[in-house]
């Protein structure tokens, strides 16, 4: 009796773990506030890190949502070839800008405000997969 009640504890257990870790990513898009084909570049100077992240991969021909957070500074973000300057984006302000790439390549996203002195070093990659 004892032994079947383990089991059942057991069973009751892993089926707890199987459904936690598919919950996961439904988890992370709720508390935060990421979505499908959403990315969050977070913006620093230079000196404190940049594009967060600094390379970002989409996909030809999907339309990716960009989430721009504004993070020391206030800076400004375009993508060469890609997408037009988006304007200024202040500290703790968040830009949502979307595009689709057309083209397949690898082209560069910058700042386009002076934002400190290694302002003209604030670039990152853009990645686009057919
Ligand atoms: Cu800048």
């Amino acid at each position: 009796m004892k032994k079947v009640l383990m089991w059942e504890f057991v069973g009751f257990v892993s089926l707890l773990l199987v459904l936690g870790a598919f919950s996961m990513p439904l988890f992370d898009d709720q508390f935060m506030g990421k979505q499908e084909n959403e990315i969050i570049i977070r913006l620093n100077a230079e000196e404190a890190g940049g594009f967060m992240p600094g390379e970002i991969t989409v996909k030809k021909g999907e339309t990716v949502k960009l989430v721009l957070v504004g993070q020391d500074v206030t800076h400004g973000f375009k993508i060469e070839g890609l997408m037009d300057d988006v304007g200024t984006i202040n500290p703790g302000e968040k830009k949502i800008v979307e595009f689709t790439p057309q083209e397949s390549g690898v082209f560069v996203m910058m700042c386009t405000v002076y934002c400190s002195p290694n302002h003209h070093k604030m670039t990152g990659t853009v990645i686009v997969e057919d």
